[in-house]
């Protein structure tokens, strides 16, 4: 038995579960060695298609996603996929289990530049009150996520998981390709001055949330000032919050009405919120808890405010004020 699954046996997962989650990782492993393979690969580039997101396909990603399909579909454990880059969820076993919904590489626009990207996962339990192979059986509420995480492909490969009550943190053995605990029952530093925001999209935030990050920034007689970090991949925001704490925050803006949130509910918002919760943060939208909220459409957008459960408090009262 290794540390992982000696880890996820102590957060009380199913033996089935566990299984699923170990297959689910070997994928990630191969990901890993693709990209870690640059340009000596044949991964890198842009393909001429648009996922149903409207953005443009990497190589990656659509490598990325074929090998999580492919592996998961065979997984009598199954019932059911859902993928950033697949329009429609895919089923694979009728009267299954579990759910798995992943985006297979997030921030893919770092693949081309050697930049973080990784891949995020959560796990649902299947439902027996609609069809096996209706989008209603992701319409779920996060806190029915039974496990989520990612896994960081950074300068080495790190995995953060988590059953909802510890976050845990696993380094790859490139060698052994065993995933190895580096940091168990991870708790995010509180205190931290620095912000995760594309502040680009300054001047379409709403009024009282720019003065808000204005102050953040503006020089101060007393008191700290705020340092901002932006990967352009939330996975490697996410992480930097885990361990060194700060906020990550992605709110609503008016570039364009049909869009008014970026970042995924089910794929991208879900695990990261359960992640950061069991590592003592706080995980919001513009309507509150993003754990209480209840997927009701597929690939729906949400804002996303999550890390230091003060900052979070500060970022929602100054979006809640306009
Ligand atoms: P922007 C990547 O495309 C992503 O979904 C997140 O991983 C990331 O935090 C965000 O979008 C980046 O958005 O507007 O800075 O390109």
């Amino acid at each position: 038995m290794n540390s992982l699954q000696t880890t996820l046996q102590q957060e009380h997962l199913a033996p089935q579960l566990i299984d699923l989650v170990v297959t689910l990782l070997a994928i990630t492993r191969t990901i890993s060695e693709k990209v870690g393979m640059g340009a000596l690969g044949d991964s890198l580039g842009v393909t001429s298609e648009t996922n149903v997101q409207g953005e443009v396909q990497k190589k990656l990603d659509i490598i990325a996603n074929n090998l999580l399909v492919n592996e998961l579909s065979k997984n009598k454990s199954v019932r059911a996929i859902a993928s950033e880059e697949e329009q429609h969820t895919i089923l694979v076993t009728a009267g299954a289990p579990y759910l798995v919904a992943f985006d297979p590489l997030d921030g893919s626009t770092n693949i081309d530049i050697n930049a973080q990207i990784g891949t995020i996962f959560t796990i649902f339990a299947a439902r027996n009150d609609v069809a096996d192979d209706s989008e209603e059986q992701f319409f779920q509420s996060g806190h029915h996520q039974l496990c989520a995480g990612y896994v960081l492909y950074g300068p080495y490969t790190t995995l953060a998981i988590t059953a909802g009550r510890a976050t845990h943190e696993f380094t790859l053995n490139k060698i052994s390709g065993e995933f190895i605990l580096s940091k168990p029952n991870m708790i995010m530093p509180r205190g931290t001055c620095e912000f995760a925001a594309n502040m680009s999209n300054l001047f379409y935030w709403p009024n009282s949330f720019q003065t808000y990050i204005q102050q953040l920034i503006a020089k101060k007689v007393d008191g700290p000032r705020f340092n901002m970090r932006w990967q352009g991949a939330m996975v490697a925001d996410i992480h930097r919050i885990l361990t060194r704490g700060g906020v990550f925050i992605y709110p609503s803006d008016c570039r364009d009405s049909n869009k008014p949130a970026k970042l995924r509910l089910l794929y991208e918002a879900f695990p990261m919120a359960l992640l950061v919760e069991a590592a003592g943060g706080e995980a919001y939208s513009e309507a509150g808890k993003i754990l209480s909220t209840t997927l009701t459409s597929l690939h729906q957008r949400t804002p996303v405010i999550i890390g230091d459960g003060e900052l979070v408090s500060g970022c929602y009262q100054a979006l809640l004020r306009d």
